[in-house]
């Protein structure tokens, strides 16, 4: 399939603020009339939000080995991707999706501590050739980002109530990401207030978009 869209992700730790982004991110682009399609991971399909459940909130996924964890995320991605992402990208719409295949390497990858070719390996195949042409990494002190998630209220999901260091292994392995991959990644302080941040992922925005 041909593709002449752009395809934009929004990845980092939790609270960072990628939601909040994303949305504005899509609202400033619907004023330029482009075809603006946001979506997000794990869900973004009916098969996807099934399985988003099962992975943050159904009690069943208490019982998830992390192999099995690894694998269904991928396969919420290889069913957005078909069904979404890339007749998008055909048509030429701007995708914008809050977290893709890097939440998987650094979650999975670095945070579970599998062997990160295994997870590459297993993010391609998934991913086909739905691969980002700019992924913004909001990166955030992850105290700051857990305040922010209390200051929010409700019940923290399963990967949120993993230990602290767990969180620690995913930041590091998205700084490694966006280390491995300087060209697709760009990393921006989301510590910022959110229009200060905002304008920072605009300014990136609009040079992939040209
Ligand atoms: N996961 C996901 C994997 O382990 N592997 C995978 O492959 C994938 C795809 C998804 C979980 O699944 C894991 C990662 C996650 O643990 P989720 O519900 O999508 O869970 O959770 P998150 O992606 O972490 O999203 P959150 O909503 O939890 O955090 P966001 O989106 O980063 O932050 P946001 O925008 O919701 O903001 C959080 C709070 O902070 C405020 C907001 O108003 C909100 O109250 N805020 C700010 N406050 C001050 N200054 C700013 N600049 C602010 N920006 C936002």
């Amino acid at each position: 399939m041909s593709r002449r869209g752009r395809f934009i992700t929004f990845e980092g730790p939790e609270g960072s603020g990628k939601t909040t982004q994303a949305a504005r991110l899509v609202a400033r682009l619907r004023e330029t009339g482009r075809e603006v399609v946001a979506t997000r991971e794990p869900g973004g399909t009916a098969v996807g939000e099934r399985i988003r459940h099962l992975l943050q909130h159904d009690e069943t996924g208490d019982g998830l080995v992390p192999e099995a964890e690894a694998l269904l995320f991928a396969a919420s991605r290889a069913q957005l991707v078909r069904e979404v992402i890339l007749p998008a990208l055909g048509r030429g719409a701007v995708v914008v999706c809050d977290r893709f295949h890097d939440s998987t390497a650094a979650y999975q990858g670095f945070g579970r501590g599998f062997d990160l070719a295994a997870v590459d390996a297993v993010n391609a195949f998934a991913i086909g050739p739905a691969v980002p042409d700019l992924t913004l990494f909001l990166d955030l002190d992850l105290d700051l980002g857990f305040a922010r998630m209390a200051g929010r209220g409700g019940s923290a999901d399963r990967m949120e109530r993993e230990a602290r260091d767990f969180h620690a292994r995913t930041q590091a392995g998205y700084r490694a990401l966006a280390a491995r991959e300087p060209d697709r990644f760009r990393t921006l302080d989301a510590a910022g207030d959110p229009d200060a941040v905002a304008e920072a992922v605009w300014r990136e925005v609009a040079r992939v978009l040209g």
